[in-house]
């Protein structure tokens, strides 16, 4: 059976939930008390989708402004980058939006970029619109998908999304609307 290795990054302001996306991933587990990341860890995850074996390399950097500058050592070499906001905090999405930039200023040049509206079991408190996070995230060619690592929700997803992106196509040629497999709306 063929095996593919993606080395995937996540970014993101501190408190977005990160880990947690990573650690429902890679465990299926949700600890409510989980400590802000220090550097970043490294966690691996294989999955099977139909006749091949998709290993992710994942790089979860810390939100933290002290540790920014060691985020291009992660994103340098991903195939991918998820980078994730809270639809509970208006200020995380301009965080993403200042990634974006910088990873189109000195990411690689194809990597492939995943947008993750995460907590999405908070609606009562949201901040950011579902529509205007998919709208940007169009814009700038990127998959979008809000999550809840704390109810499991579009987490498998957003990894099987980004494992069918790669590497036949590039962040800069696909287009959501039209190729990407759908993934549902976060139903809490
Ligand atoms: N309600 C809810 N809380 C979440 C969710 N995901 C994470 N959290 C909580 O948000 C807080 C921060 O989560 P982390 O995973 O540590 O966030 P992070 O982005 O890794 O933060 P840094 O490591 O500092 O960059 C924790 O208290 C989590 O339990 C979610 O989907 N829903
Ligand atoms: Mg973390």
């Amino acid at each position: 059976m063929a095996l593919r290795e993606l080395k995937v990054c996540l970014l993101g302001d501190t408190g977005v939930g990160k880990s947690s996306i990573v650690w429902r991933f890679v465990e299926d587990s949700f600890d409510p008390n989980i400590n802000p990341t220090i550097g970043a860890s490294f966690m691996t995850k294989t999955v099977q989708y139909q006749n091949e074996l998709h290993k992710f390399l994942i790089w979860d950097t810390a939100g933290q402004e002290r540790f920014r500058a060691l985020a291009p050592m992660y994103y340098r070499g991903s195939a991918a980058a998820i980078i994730v906001y809270d639809i509970t905090k208006e200020e995380t999405f301009s965080t993403l939006k200042n990634w974006v930039r910088e990873l189109r200023q000195h990411g690689p040049p194809n990597i492939v970029v995943a947008i993750a509206g995460n907590k999405c079991d908070l609606i009562d408190v949201r901040e950011v619109m579902e529509r205007d996070a998919k709208d940007y995230a169009d814009s700038i060619h990127a998959i979008f998908v809000e999550t809840s690592a704390k109810n499991a929700i579009n987490i498998n997803e957003l990894f099987i999304e980004i494992s069918h992106l790669h590497p036949q196509r590039g962040a800069q040629t696909h287009s959501p609307e039209s190729k990407s497999p759908r993934v549902a709306g976060c139903t809490h």
